[in-house]
């Protein structure tokens, strides 16, 4: 009997062999990925689960009244039509709202939200954002964008200000090697959670970050984790965990920045020589400002540590070989700003930054991706065109912009006015997972005169759209698998036919063109074959004047995995070191910022502070909301991602999240592992499943994101999701006047027992757009 061979594929979790058997998809990790990700067993179910979406639908209020504002969304049931016949009702309402082949210089795209945020899938062309930002920018001139991530916001603005380009600056040093090999302490605030290492957008064909540690603590190399929930780090030896309250970090922080000033053992050479704005900083450490030192007491009141802690932490910071990062999760906060500003500037007190192991690194604990060395060819990737519409939102700005038109907003220093939005197009993203205060965001949703939605599955997004248009999956399509950082180009080959009914993303956008008139624009002439030829051949030449081994593309799709070379050269920060004059860094300075004049001008405090949020432990909402959720990242899938494949679900109880606790609090509320819990607050409700954990600080409920969203009115509870959404229950506020980022990492809340009926989880074929009998 003739053996199916098995096919390389990859995805955001990693890179996998795969084959169809007998209807099933058998899977196969990676040969060269030391630890492939439990995350590839949820990939299976998706084949031909009864959450697919299979033909087009359109929203009956729609289909019957027409574009326009429309509270019915949400709730009302669906048509399903031939693809034909939703291409056309596409194509005329674009047209309606001014798309075509001959646009005015006041573009169209002023009013059509194309920000599309989300994660959407791994392969180079086929990246449903990539394309549907291409579609924009072609038959409307551009469309109005979103700035920064859910993921880095605060981060990444402040980053890009004090330090550089944040992106570049995190992704360009081998981090994992040096800490490996040099470091003596590694100060993880936010911890180095091997859940989120799993992952990276584009893939990642190599889960090393665990024997890089293992082999860093094996040479006596200690990591300190410091997290409210205590397996962000995994079990090492030496390992030290401190449970600050969460929101503290940096007056944690402050308090070890005190220790070393008092102490004298602030580098001042490497301060006067690399940075700029201690002088200022420094008055606010010592209290020499505002009042007040920053003196280990002052921040164990704060954090909740002892001063005999922080004192020790700082202690051994100076005493050694010391590496500081911080994860992501603390910058989607309120005033995220400043942990990852506090840990640059401890870091640079430090003054080790210079050497191998030492310094700062930032989004290590985040992404597969970071501390791996950075790659030294082009990667394939789809160019999208001009935007020339010049309005945007900072990402996670989209119900303000929608309720408010015209409405100002501030960012990075500067005012900006919402604009008017009449047509949402979204390809890749789920919103309604991943955005805060989710019954806030279905109002936002009623506004637009048309909502658009692809996506492979039926979730809460596709139930407040308009029109939605069924998309295939990666494993149905071919693609070049490869992302920053990863040293793999993976032939992603099609492990099996897609079903009757969902097309590629960009066969759907070429239809749509066509009928617009802008077909030649969009495809310039190639397949979805001969983009992927076009596309793999700059990688292949920069391969080949290197002197190494590149497949032509027919005989890539149909071989092997190509290794790509990695950058050898010194990163930036080496390089600034080696001559900060000739290598400048790329803020305002030219040097690491202590203090910032645009950050003063943003109306924040000018250097790293202690800037008290409004949902913390110690603060007076917590006499009301007395528990602090902590809504990080799932270990069972990628955001929502899959939710109903095998990992996801093996993870849940009853098909529903679990919410994990201290075992006191839980006991004091008499609540019990498995019992159904009620997580709420003024913005909303949610139940979970119980599960009482010594890990997790008291105080502390920690409910990961991705359940699917499924609002039910309840008697006395109201709107509740009962999947357990944390996203019921954040905060749709921006993280500060300067980033406006994701704040949905920490909320307060109450807690406590279900003791009425318990309503059943809702299935996720439940959820898809209902279809009209
Ligand atoms: P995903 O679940 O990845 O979440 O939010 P994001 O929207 O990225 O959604 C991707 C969607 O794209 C899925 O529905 C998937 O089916 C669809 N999709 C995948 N591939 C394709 C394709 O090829 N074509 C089409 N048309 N669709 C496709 C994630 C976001 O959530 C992020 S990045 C972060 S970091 C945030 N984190 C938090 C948090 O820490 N706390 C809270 N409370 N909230 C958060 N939300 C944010």
């Amino acid at each position: 009997m003739t053996q199916i061979p098995f096919l390389y594929h990859s995805s955001h979790w990693g890179t996998f062999r795969a084959r169809m058997v007998e209807g099933t998809l058998e899977l196969q990790g990676f040969e060269r990925d030391p630890a492939p990700s439990p995350l590839l067993q949820n990939i299976p179910a998706a084949i031909a689960h009864p959450v697919r979406l299979r033909q087009p639908l359109i929203r009956r209020g729609w289909l019957q009244d027409g574009p326009g504002p429309d509270p019915r969304r949400g709730t009302d049931d669906y048509v399903a039509v031939s693809w034909d016949r939703a291409l056309d009702l596409v194509a005329t309402e674009l047209q309606r709202l001014g798309a075509g082949p001959s646009l005015p210089a006041d573009l169209p795209g002023r009013h059509v939200f194309g920000g599309s945020y989300g994660w959407s899938s791994a392969g180079r062309f086929h990246h449903a954002q990539s394309q549907v930002h291409r579609f924009l920018n072609t038959v409307f001139g551009g469309y109005v964008r979103s700035a920064d991530t859910y993921s880095s916001a605060a981060g990444a603005v402040i980053l890009d200000l004090v330090w550089g380009d944040a992106k570049r600056m995190s992704r360009d040093q081998a981090f994992w090697d040096e800490i490996a090999e040099h470091s003596d302490l590694v100060l993880a605030f936010g911890g180095l959670p091997l859940r989120n290492l799993q992952v990276s957008p584009g893939g990642t064909s190599q889960h090393s970050a665990e024997n890089q540690m293992q082999r860093a603590a094996g040479r006596g190399c200690c990591f300190v984790s410091i997290s409210p929930v205590a397996d962000d780090m995994p079990d090492l030896p030496g390992l030290m965990r401190l449970q600050p309250r969460p929101a503290t970090d940096v007056a944690l922080m402050l308090g070890m920045a005190h220790r070393l000033q008092e102490t004298g053992r602030v580098d001042r050479d490497y301060l006067e020589r690399y940075t700029t704005g201690y002088d200022h900083f420094e008055r606010y450490l010592t209290g020499q400002s505002d009042g007040t030192p920053k003196t280990p007491e002052w921040a164990a009141g704060i954090c909740g540590l002892s001063a005999e802690t922080i004192r020790d932490l700082a202690d051994r910071a100076a005493a050694g070989r010391t590496h500081v990062t911080v994860a992501y999760g603390l910058q989607r906060s309120r005033h995220g700003e400043q942990p990852v500003w506090m840990a640059l500037t401890l870091a640079a007190m430090l003054g080790q930054w210079a050497l191998p192991g030492g310094g700062f690194s930032y989004s290590l604990g985040s992404m597969g991706s970071t501390g791996k060395p950075p790659l030294a060819v082009p990667l394939p990737s789809l160019p999208q065109g001009r935007n020339g519409v010049k309005g945007f939102i900072p990402v996670a700005r989209i119900s303000e912009l929608l309720l408010n038109p015209g409405k100002s907003f501030t960012y990075k220093g500067e005012t900006h006015r919402y604009g008017d939005i009449r047509l949402v197009y979204w390809a890749g993203g789920n919103p309604f997972h991943h955005h805060q205060d989710l019954s806030r965001l279905a109002e936002a949703f009623t506004r637009p005169d048309t909502i658009i939605v692809h996506d492979s599955v039926g979730t809460a997004t596709t139930r407040h759209a308009d029109i939605v248009l069924p998309a295939t999956i990666t494993a149905e399509r071919e693609d070049i698998g490869a992302a920053g950082n990863d040293p793999f180009l993976i032939p992603m080959q099609r492990l099996v036919d897609p079903p009757e009914g969902p097309r590629d993303d960009f066969d759907i956008f070429a239809d749509l063109a066509a009928r617009l008139g802008c077909k030649d624009a969009f495809t310039e002439g190639r397949s979805s074959r001969e983009w992927l030829a076009h596309l793999y051949e700059p990688t292949r030449s920069a391969l080949l004047e290197k002197g190494m081994q590149a497949p032509d593309f027919e005989a890539f799709m149909q071989g092997e995995v190509v290794e790509l070379p990695v950058s050898e050269g010194p990163s930036c920060m080496q390089r600034y070191h080696a001559d900060p004059v000739a290598n400048a860094l790329s803020t305002p300075s030219g040097k690491i910022e202590i203090s910032s004049a645009v950050v003063e001008r943003a109306g924040l405090p000018p250097h790293p502070a202690w800037v008290e949020p409004e949902e913390w432990l110690g603060a007076p909402q917590a006499a009301v909301n007395p528990f602090q959720l902590v809504a990080n990242q799932p270990r069972g899938k990628l955001h929502s991602q899959l939710d109903f494949g095998a990992t996801a679900m093996g993870l849940k109880r009853n098909g529903r999240e679990r919410a994990r606790m201290n075992p006191d609090d839980a006991a004091r509320l008499g609540i019990a592992e498995g019992d159904v819990i009620r997580i709420y607050n003024d913005r909303g409700a949610l139940l979970a499943a119980a599960e009482p954990a010594e890990g997790i600080a008291s105080g502390v409920v920690q409910l990961s994101t991705g359940a699917w969203y499924a609002p039910l009115d309840l008697p006395g509870s109201g709107r509740t999701c009962v999947n357990g959404n944390p996203n019921a229950v954040t905060s749709d506020i921006g993280t500060s006047p300067l980033s406006q980022g994701c704040a949905g990492q920490l909320s307060l809340v109450s807690v406590e027992r279900w003791s009425a009926a318990v309503p059943e989880a809702v299935a996720h074929e439940a959820i898809l757009p209902r279809k009209s009998v």
